[in-house]
Order: structure tokens, then C-alpha cells, then sequence
């Protein structure tokens, strides 16, 4: 750690006013505001148990991380999906979403990872990390997606595709029997596309004929309406769940900015990580050419050294011994390589500034009470930091 970097003794409110990423100097602001520096990992194995952890954990966290490829029945809808799902309670609860997917690959790969696929990441999570041991391009090739992610945005266009077999009071109608919702970045536009099909087909008695050329009769056996509408996008909220009505936003403090954030996975808690320190070297300077993308690191200790740096920290490998035992005692680590530290540990001495943790939470009896005592003690210890 940069010994007695002005920023291990600066409070969360002050850095926010100098921190370069304006996603940083929010996440310092609500910090500020929730009296939190916890992140839960919610590591959990379905959408619905992740949904549910998220709405009652939310209220101790300025966080929620996720491991989207480890949920089962994750809903891809932009609008109505798990990512929707996940930024309405982020708004009603005020904290961050940070999909913990460690990006390493060439820069154009890592573009369409983070932008296109079927997650889509970029338009649910605030923040993500990046492993750049595949050199420091591929930081500015996410930086470049993002930037033009975000401009492309000065809209936000929603396309209902409606879809069914009509009836024929249905031609004109905006009826159907079942609809998706995409967001594209379109011209308005409204069509009306009636799929005709031919299926030979017996005349009743008195019904007209109106065969083809062929001899078969034409007959329309589904009806597609595309509706396209553009919303400005004053507002920084992407995925709104149209279906849940009035949203509930969190107090104190307004949406988050659309910018979207990296942190850089420089050090790691498992025990024998190969990351050397040249690699979280490289990491920093990475860090300093892209401080308008690159919020901070994923590390085990404050990496701010030099006068201007203002990085965020967030340090997984956390946990707390049992309640009733000695707060500041040794945890032992889950035997599969995962090494654990006390926030007093990580935040007094190491110096980071948010505590990650999972299963000390998920696995506690009751996960909102366990987060509040984890709350409670990182903020502590940053308290104690300050002096
Ligand atoms: O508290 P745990 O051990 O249940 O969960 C820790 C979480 C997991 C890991 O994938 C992640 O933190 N993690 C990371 C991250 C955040 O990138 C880096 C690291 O060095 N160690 C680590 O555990 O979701």
C-alpha cells in the first residue's frame, strides 16, 4: 500500500468532488449517503433467488455484484429481463451493479462480449472488471464500446413486436396474443407485416373462393405489428420494467450518470495467484491513460500513489468471524483457494475502500441482518482510517 496516501484519510464526501469518473464520484456520494462501503457478491444460483437477495440485501449495500453465466434462468429481455429486473431495484435501493465477468481476451473479442451476446452487459451492469493480462488494449478497446455506447443514446427507442395468429377483427387492431419488447437504435417508424401463407384449404358452402394460381387459398396465419417509439433519454435509466408501474427511487440522490466504469482485476485473494507485481503495475498505468473509463482495481490494497490518483478500491476475500467471537480474529479460507481478511483488516490497514463479500452473507440465517453487521464494521474501520 502507498503509504499514508491522502486518500486512505480522506472521507468518501471529499473524494467525491475529485474523483475523475463521474460514476466514481457518484459511487463516493452514495456511499456517503447510505453509510456503506459494502458490496455483496450474490453468488447465488437461480434469477429468482438473485432478485429476491438483491431486494432485501439492498438497503446495507452501495453495490450488488453478479456473476451472470452462474444464474439458471436468467431472462435476457432488455426491458422486462433479469438485467431490468435488477437496475429497478438498484434504483429503488440505491446501489451500483457490477458484473464481476473479468473481460480478458483480444479488444475487438472483449468489444462484443461486453456490448452485443445475448447479456448484453453493457446496458444492465454500471460497472465491470477486466483481467488485462492481455495487454492494455484491450482496456482502451472497452473504453472506445463504451463511448460509443453511451453516444449512441440519444434516445431510447422502444420497439414492441407483437406476434399471433389473427382473427379478423384483429386486422385492426394492436391485439396479439403474445409480445416482446427490444430497444434498438432505429428511425421511428410503425409497420404492419401480414404473413401470407397458402394452404389448400375446402370452401363451405357460400364462402368465396380466392384461390391462387395454383389452386390454393390463400389464408393469413399470422400478423406481425413492429411499433417503434422514441423516449429522450434526459433521464439516466436505460431498462425501465414498464410492467411494474410507479418505480420507487431511491431518496437523496439522483440516478446514476450513464457512464459506465472498469475496474481492473490487479491483485487477486486466492492463494497462489500468479498476478506478479509488474502485472498490477501495469494495471495502474492502465488505469492513469484511461481514468475517463477505468474507475479503480479489484485488489487486496490501496494501489493510489501517485498525488493525483483518486482510484476506487473494491477487495473481495472478506469475511467476519462468527457473531460473538473476536471481530479482528483469523478466518480461515473455504479450501478451494479463497483467502480471507476482516474489513478491519482491508479497509484499516490495506486501505481499500469497499469490501466485497458473498457467502459470509448468503450462507448467514439471515442474510439482511448478517449484511447490516458487515456494514457496520467496514464502515467502521473507515471511520477509524479517517482518524
Ligand atoms: O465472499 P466469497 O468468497 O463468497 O466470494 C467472493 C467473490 C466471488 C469471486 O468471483 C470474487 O469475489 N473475487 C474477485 C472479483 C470480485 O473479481 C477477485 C478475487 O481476487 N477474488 C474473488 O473472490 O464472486
Amino acid at each position: 500500500m502507498a503509504s499514508r496516501h491522502p486518500t486512505l484519510t480522506q472521507p468518501f464526501a471529499e473524494r467525491a468532488k475529485t474523483a475523475t469518473h463521474p460514476l466514481t464520484r457518484y459511487l463516493f456520494r452514495l456511499m456517503d449517503l447510505k453509510a456503506s462501503n459494502l458490496c455483496l457478491s450474490a453468488d447465488v444460483t437461480t434469477a429468482r433467488d438473485l432478485l429476491s437477495l438483491a431486494d432485501k440485501v439492498g438497503p446495507s449495500i452501495v453495490v450488488l455484484k453478479t456473476h451472470y453465466d452462474l444464474i439458471s434462468g436468467w431472462d435476457y429481455n432488455p426491458q422486462t429481463g433479469t438485467g431490468a429486473k435488477l437496475a429497478a431495484l438498484a434504483r429503488k435501493h440505491g446501489f451500483l451493479i457490477f458484473e464481476d465477468r473479468k473481460f480478458v481476451d483480444i479488444g475487438k473479442t472483449v468489444q462484443m462480449q461486453y456490448t452485443a451476446g445475448t447479456a448484453r452487459i453493457i446496458d444492465w451492469a454500471h460497472i465491470t472488471n477486466a483481467n488485462i493480462d492481455a495487454g492494455k488494449d484491450m482496456v482502451r478497446a472497452m473504453a472506445e464500446a463504451a463511448a460509443k455506447w453511451k453516444e449512441r443514446i440519444p434516445y431510447e427507442v422502444r420497439t414492441s413486436v407483437t406476434v399471433g395468429t389473427p382473427v379478423s377483427e384483429q386486422f385492426d387492431d394492436e391485439d396479439a396474443d403474445s409480445a416482446a419488447a427490444e430497444r434498438v437504435q432505429v428511425n421511428p417508424t410503425q409497420q404492419r407485416r401480414l404473413d401470407v401463407t397458402s394452404a389448400p384449404q375446402r370452401l363451405e358452402p357460400g364462402e368465396q373462393d380466392n384461390r391462387d394460381a395454383d389452386g390454393r387459398k390463400g389464408s393469413i396465419v399470422s400478423i406481425t405489428t413492429v411499433t417503434q417509439s422514441f423516449e429522450p433519454a434526459d433521464s439516466p435509466r436505460l431498462t425501465k420494467t414498464h410492467d411494474q408501474g410507479e418505480e420507487t427511487v431511491f431518496p437523496g440522490i439522483e440516478e446514476p450518470p450513464l457512464d459506465r466504469g472498469l475496474l481492473l482485476l490487479a491483485q487477486m485473494s486466492s492463494k497462489g495467484c500468479l498476478m506478479t507485481p509488474d502485472y498490477t503495475r501495469a494495471c495502474v498505468e492502465a488505469a492513469r491513460e484511461h481514468r475517463d473509463f477505468v474507475m479503480g482495481f479489484v485488489a487486496q490494497e490501496s494501489l493510489n500513489s501517485a498525488p493525483e490518483d483518486n482510484f476506487i478500491h473494491m477487495t473481495p476475500g472478506c469475511k467476519l468471524p462468527p457473531p460473538g467471537e473476536d471481530e479482528n480474529g483469523e478466518v480461515p479460507g473455504d479450501g478451494l483457494g479463497q483467502q480471507y481478511n476482516t474489513p478491519a483488516k482491508l479497509v484499516g490497514l490495506c486501505g481499500t475502500d469497499i469490501v466485497i463479500v458473498g457467502r459470509g452473507i448468503i450462507q448467514a440465517a439471515d442474510p439482511p441482518i448478517e449484511a447490516e453487521r458487515y456494514r457496520r464494521r467496514a464502515w467502521k474501520a473507515y471511520l477509524a482510517r479517517l482518524g
